[in-house]
This record gives structure tokens, sequence and C-alpha cells, in this order.
């Protein structure tokens, strides 16, 4: 039995996975070391921890709302570790985890002594607490901000509610063994249509959502676009739309996303 900075005890084989996790970070972002002591070894992972505070991030890294903080925290550069969940399980839905998530979801994150839970609030949260590190991904006036607000919200209510559903009927559902209801997911892409046609004008004016900065409503995009592309067969949603696809291939070259495409594996 080793002790890792991951988690409390674990055994052998799950550090090993886990430990490759932590190499791609720290390799790809020069972020997360790895520590794995031996047993007995726990004052100096305490005074290591003490040292080189990291933020707790709570959730599988295949799952699209922890991707959403993950991101958020690569591009400010905080040092983050993250403790699998495991859905399949329904690890979420155990007394444990519910006193982190009551509503028994990932992701969650821990920051020193403060919990917090829902992937937007937390982008916020992260983008606000460590506006000194990485680019600015709040706006910088209150109307710049307001605009960033007014994307988050449209991502979260217009467009990623129906990717939702769609992943539901297409991915989820069926890997249940159950059969996804296929009408409603071409409703959902008939209104994906529309959204990404509101897209493609705003784009028309400014390089990012908000404007001519990558904030927040661009990189809270990006988990759910990359779900459209690579496994629900929408990509030509995103592909057909020349600002959009220029928008789609901009984000999505950020090193913080590629280091989260790299850690999905
Ligand atoms: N609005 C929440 C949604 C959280 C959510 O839907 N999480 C999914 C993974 S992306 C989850 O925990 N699914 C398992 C479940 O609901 O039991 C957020 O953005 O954090």
């Amino acid at each position: 039995m080793v002790r890792s900075e991951i988690e409390g005890d674990v055994d052998d084989e799950t550090v090993g996975v886990r430990a490759k996790l932590m190499f791609e970070l720290h390799t790809a972002a020069n972020m997360i070391n790895v520590v794995i002591l031996e047993e007995g070894n726990e004052d100096e992972l305490a005074a290591m921890e003490k040292a080189k505070m990291v933020v707790n991030v709570y959730g599988p890294v295949a799952a699209v709302c922890p991707q959403r903080v993950m991101a958020c925290l690569l591009e400010k550069g905080v040092d983050f570790k993250v403790i699998h969940v495991d859905l399949d399980a329904f690890e979420q839905k155990q007394p444990e985890f519910l006193a982190r998530q009551p509503f028994g979801q990932v992701p969650v994150i821990e920051d020193g002594d403060f919990r917090l839970f829902e992937s937007r609030a937390i982008i916020r949260y992260i983008a606000s607490k460590y506006a000194d590190g990485g680019p600015n991904l709040l706006g910088n006036t209150h109307e710049e901000r307001a605009l960033v607000d007014q994307w988050l919200e449209v991502e979260a209510h217009n467009f990623n509610d129906m990717v939702f559903t769609s992943a539901l009927q297409l991915l989820i559902l069926p890997r249940l063994g159950k059969h996804g209801d296929l009408t409603l997911v071409h409703s959902c892409e008939q209104k994906l249509e529309t959204v990404f046609d509101v897209y493609e004008e705003r784009l028309s004016k400014s390089n990012y959502l908000a404007g001519d900065s990558f904030t927040l409503a661009d990189l809270s995009h990006l988990p759910a676009i990359q779900v459209m592309v690579d496994r629900l067969g929408m990509g030509h949603l995103v592909k057909g739309r020349k600002n959009v696809h220029a928008w789609w291939e901009d984000i999505s070259s950020r090193p913080s996303w590629k280091t989260v495409i790299k850690l999905i594996g």
C-alpha cells in the first residue's frame, strides 16, 4: 500500500493509473508533480501539501463538466489534483460524495477550506480569484463582464441543454442498454442550427463571443462542442459555418484544451 498525493490510501493499481494522469499534467502543462510516498511518510506529504496548495477537482476527466473546470484551471496556471469519481459505479450518489455535492453530480472543487459545485460558478470563481495568472477571462469593464455573462447564459441554456439531451439519447442510454429517442435528437439538432446561426452572425463582428479576446464564454463551450464533433456526428454544424469554424479551430487549439484532450486520452 502506498499513499498518493491524489487521494488517501489507495491500492497500487489505482496509483498507477492516477500517477499516469498526473504525469501527463506535469509534462503537458508543467504543473503537477506526482507524489507517491511510502507508508510512514505522511508528515512529508502534509508539509508538501501545506507548502503548495492545490485545488482538488472531483470528477472523472471523461465528463464534460469537470473538463470545463480543468480547462479554466489550466488557462490560469493553477495547480490542481483530479480526484476520480466513478459515475458508472454511482459514486456520485453515495453519502460521502453527497456531503460535497447534495445533487450527486460532478464537478466539485475544494480550494483550501472553500468548497464549490456547479461548473460555471466554479470557472467564474477561478477566473476571479486567480485573476493575476494567465489571461483575463472575465472582461475588464462592466459592459465586457456583462457580455461574458450573457454568452455564458446562452451556452448554459440555449446550447448545452441541446447537446446534453442529444448525448443522453445517443451515448448514455444505449450504454445502459436502452434505446435513445432519435426524434428528440433531430429536434435538438434543429435548435442547434439556430443557435449556431446566431453564433455565426456574432462571430462575423468579433473574434470571440464576448468581444475581441478569449473569455469564459468561449471556454465554456469547449467540452460540449468537442463531444458534438467527435461523438455525436454533429461536426457539420460547426464546420459548415465559416466564422464558427474559425472560432472553433482557434479555441480548441489553445494549450489548455489540448492538455484536457490528452487527459481524456
Ligand atoms: N450544472 C451542473 C451539471 C453537472 C452535471 O450534469 N454533471 C454530470 C457530468 S458532466 C454528472 O455528474 N452526471 C452524473 C449524474 O448526474 O449522476 C454543472 O455544470 O456542474
